[in-house]
């Protein structure tokens, strides 16, 4: 008889009978992993797995991304264009051609009536490079749109804005190799294990090697705060007065690094007038940390050789998210620690190409990080592309938050919606559906047909998907990575390129412009744009990139020229004194006045709601929601609730209640956790009609970037079988 182990069978990996693995890069996170997908003798993709020799994973592959190449063929993909005359009647099949007649015939005739700016286009982070570039082209060139922008206003808006103020530039200075390098590491509003693995991994190795403290800011104990050596639960939204009460104790004892304050910026007086005002004492009681803990967690960052932070959405999405990056860009330059090995201001991005987006998609200005304010760029730009540079405006148009307002008002008329789903995406869904509503004419370009947005389309265009399709990512260390085609375009599906190729031959301007139909001929044109620039990819091509596994931006033509390699990580910005992106070289500090103009929980809201993300699921769940291993964890809308809290209302573990805000309410499973305070709750987003049906999303004044982390909401108990049936109608697919 076999007992014990012995019974089981042995382990043993099921051949996928792979056929030919492909080179890519992970479509999901900004951590950028290079990933090869196989596909059998059918050439159906089987497997995925982590490339060995690529600096940035070194073989690792997270849970998303080892199931990748199940996304292809999922349920909902769109199969055919759809078309229907209102937003009432049902959809019709139809070929690609008089779709795409009829969306270009809409868009002029919006125009004609209403005029340019009249319809809008909004954009992702999850398109490649080389697309990005082309509709920037397609906007700014031929449709000439001014309110164009993309999903990354609510993602990256302020780390781009922060950067601005205080650098002269966008473009992140560090890289993940830092990590290998730092004393002393600070985490703002950031859950690397969760949203970032791979990072966390890098991080978490070099930690092991040199054991630098970890200091953790959230309000939550999320899992990375679960691994510092000091975790600060801030209150949400007050991290700006915490930064101020850092610098006020660097400041008055002398732990600032005055060489590198005088030889790099300008701003100091008022700065230090401005944190003066943050005694540890007085700061202590809007930001909830104490005081002892301010003052020992300054002196560290400013006592150890080199200090770096990094930041996401704890900081990006709130009233304060710009002032919150200009804050650790301050904290970094009072102590020295900009372009050095180990010593930087590290946004990690979210979206696999967030960053692509921010160099060459013309939303927020013109292609390589341009100004449309700038007459010397958009003379530039007009001369390549061969156009009259008045065809450009000369301010920057709408921001994403802002358009939708504009919907409501009246002035935006038609929307063209690329890889994103706002309908589950944007705070306050019922005011969402509402603002679709108005629109006469809406298109929704998407790789699934079941987004939820669709449902408010006139027109559906089926995308081809990640690598259907060959072309360029940017991550979060500005490593330009190539993902190549493992496949043909699903059923009628059309790469994101071609489609932009076939709406600009609808348009005359466009006999105007080059419109190269490869992706290499693009990527060609997007080289000559950088020469010169902060992003110079000159000396890049797509197969070097796959032989190198990516290479970091910059990256020139004079590089390669010279025979220099690219260096596989640890490509730095700002290295050398003077040589920010301001006309005098000089970064800029700022002073951070703290304004509390967020909903704060009262008698009526009791709670604090926060909302973010879990590390089986990507964003709206369109891919990650029908793959079985990453659905599995979490298919159900829940709510972490402290415990204390869920004992005193009488709620159990895994009963539904309902979530109640000023705006709307949300049924969800109670999750009793220490995880969140006890005047908190936290609300994954990955599901519709959940967490932004209740979020206020006020927006910071100068990135236009929704404050999803913060409003107030009160909880009610509520009948089981009722919520069972609401909950199941809600989730199904
Ligand atoms: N698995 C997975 N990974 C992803 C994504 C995904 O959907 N799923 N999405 C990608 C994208 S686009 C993004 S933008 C990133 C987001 O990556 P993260 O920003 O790391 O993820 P979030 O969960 O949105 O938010 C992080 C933390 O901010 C905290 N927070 C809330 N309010 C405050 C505050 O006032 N101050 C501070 N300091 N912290 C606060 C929350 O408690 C939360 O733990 O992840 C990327 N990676
Ligand atoms: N409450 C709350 N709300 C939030 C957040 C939060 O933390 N809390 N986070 C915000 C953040 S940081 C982000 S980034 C946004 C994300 O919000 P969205 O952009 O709306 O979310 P996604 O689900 O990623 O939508 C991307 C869409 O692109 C499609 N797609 C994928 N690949 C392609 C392709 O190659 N071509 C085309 N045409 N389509 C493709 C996908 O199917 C999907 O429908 O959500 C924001 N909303
Ligand atoms: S960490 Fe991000 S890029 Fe890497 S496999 Fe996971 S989802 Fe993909
Ligand atoms: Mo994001």
């Amino acid at each position: 008889m076999l007992f014990g182990r012995d019974k089981k069978n042995p382990i043993s990996i099921a051949d996928k009978k792979v056929d030919k693995w492909t080179y890519s890069t992970c479509g999901y996170c900004s951590t950028g992993c290079s990933i090869e997908i196989g596909t059998n003798k059918e050439g159906k993709p089987v497997a995925s797995r982590g490339v060995g020799g690529a600096d940035v994973n070194r073989g690792k592959l997270c849970v998303k991304g080892i199931f990748e190449h199940e996304i292809f063929e999922a349920e909902g993909r769109g199969e055919k264009p759809l078309i229907r005359n209102s937003m009432h009647e049902g959809y019709e099949m139809e070929e690609w051609d008089p779709v795409l007649d009829k969306m270009a015939a809409e868009i002029k005739r919006i125009q004609t009536t209403y005029g340019r700016d009249s319809f809008a286009i909004v954009s992702t982070g999850q398109l490649l490079t080389e697309e990005f570039y082309t509709l920037g082209k397609l906007t700014r060139g031929v449709i000439g749109t001014n309110n164009y922008d993309g999903n990354t206003t609510l993602c990256m808006a302020s780390a781009v804005s922060g950067y601005k103020r205080s650098f002269g530039s966008d473009g992140p200075p560090g890289c993940y190799e830092d990590f290998d390098h730092t004393d002393c590491l600070m985490a703002w509003g950031s859950n690397l294990p969760e949203q970032h693995p791979i990072i966390y991994w890098r991080m978490k190795e070099a930690q092991e090697k040199r054991d630098f403290p970890l200091i953790v800011v959230d309000p939550r104990v999320t899992m990375l705060a679960q691994n510092a050596d000091i975790h600060l639960a801030v209150t949400p939204g007050t991290d700006v007065v915490l930064q101020n009460a850092m610098m006020h104790v660097i400041l008055s004892e002398g732990l600032e690094d005055r060489e590198y304050i005088e030889a790099n910026t300008n701003g100091y007086e008022q700065l230090e007038k401005e944190v003066q005002k943050y005694d540890p004492a007085s700061a202590s009681k809007i930001c909830g940390i104490d005081e002892d803990t301010i003052r020992m967690v300054a002196r560290l960052y400013a006592k150890s050789n080199r200090a770096m932070s990094i930041w996401t959405m704890g900081i990006n999405q709130s009233t304060h998210g710009s002032d919150g990056v200009v804050g650790i860009n301050n904290l970094n330059l009072i102590t020295g620690n900009i372009g050095k090995p180990g010593g930087t201001s590290l946004s990690i991005t979210g979206q696999c190409n967030a960053m692509g987006t921010r160099e060459w998609s013309s939303c927020s200005g013109l292609p390589g990080y341009r100004a449309l304010e700038k007459a010397e760029d958009r003379e530039e730009i007009a001369k390549f592309w061969g156009i009259d540079p008045e065809f450009f405006p000369k301010q920057r148009g709408m921001a994403q938050t802002d358009i939708f307002p504009a919907i409501e008002t009246g002035e935006i008329k038609g929307l063209w919606l690329i890889a994103t789903n706002p309908m589950t995406s944007m705070p306050n869904t019922a005011r969402m559906r509402k603002t679709l509503e108005k629109l006469e004419f809406l298109v929704v370009q998407d790789s699934y047909a079941d987004v939820e947005t669709t449902e408010y389309a006139h027109v559906f265009l089926p995308a081809a998907t990640w690598a259907e399709k060959e072309g360029v990512f940017t991550n979060t260390e500005r490593r330009v990575n190539i993902t190549r085609q493992v496949k043909q375009p699903h059923a009628d599906c059309r790469s994101d390129l071609q489609i932009f190729n076939d709406v600009a031959k609808r348009f005359e301007q466009s006999k105007k412009i080059k419109f190269p139909e490869k992706p290499a001929q693009v990527f060609e044109e997007m080289k000559t744009l950088s020469k010169g620039r902060l992003c110079d990819i000159s000396g890049m091509s797509h197969d070097l990139i796959e032989d190198k596994r990516g290479i970091q931006w910059p990256y020139t033509e004079k590089q390669k020229k010279k025979g220099e390699r690219p260096v596989s990580g640890g490509n730095r910005l700002y290295t050398e004194p003077g040589t920010f992106r301001f006309a005098d070289g000089m970064a800029k500090l700022i002073p951070l006045p703290f304004i509390d103009n967020n909903e704060v929980p009262d008698e009526h809201y009791p709670f604090w709601m926060n909302s973010g993300r879990l590390v089986e699921h990507f964003h709206t769940r369109t891919k990650t929601g029908k793959v079985g291993n990453n659905n599995k964890f979490s298919p159900v809308p829940f709510m972490e609730i402290n415990p204390d809290a869920a004992h005193e209302m009488g709620i159990q573990h895994s009963t539904y209640v309902r979530v109640v805000s000023r705006r709307g309410d949300a049924v969800v499973l109670a999750m009793l956790t220490h995880r969140v305070p006890k005047n908190m709750v936290f609300i994954p987003f990955h599901y519709f009609d959940c967490v932004n049906r209740l979020t206020l999303g006020l927006l910071d004044p100068y990135s236009r970037q929704p404050a999803f982390k913060q409003c107030s909401v009160r909880i009610e108990v509520t009948d089981q079988e009722e919520a069972a049936r609401l909950s199941k109608e809600s989730r199904d697919y």
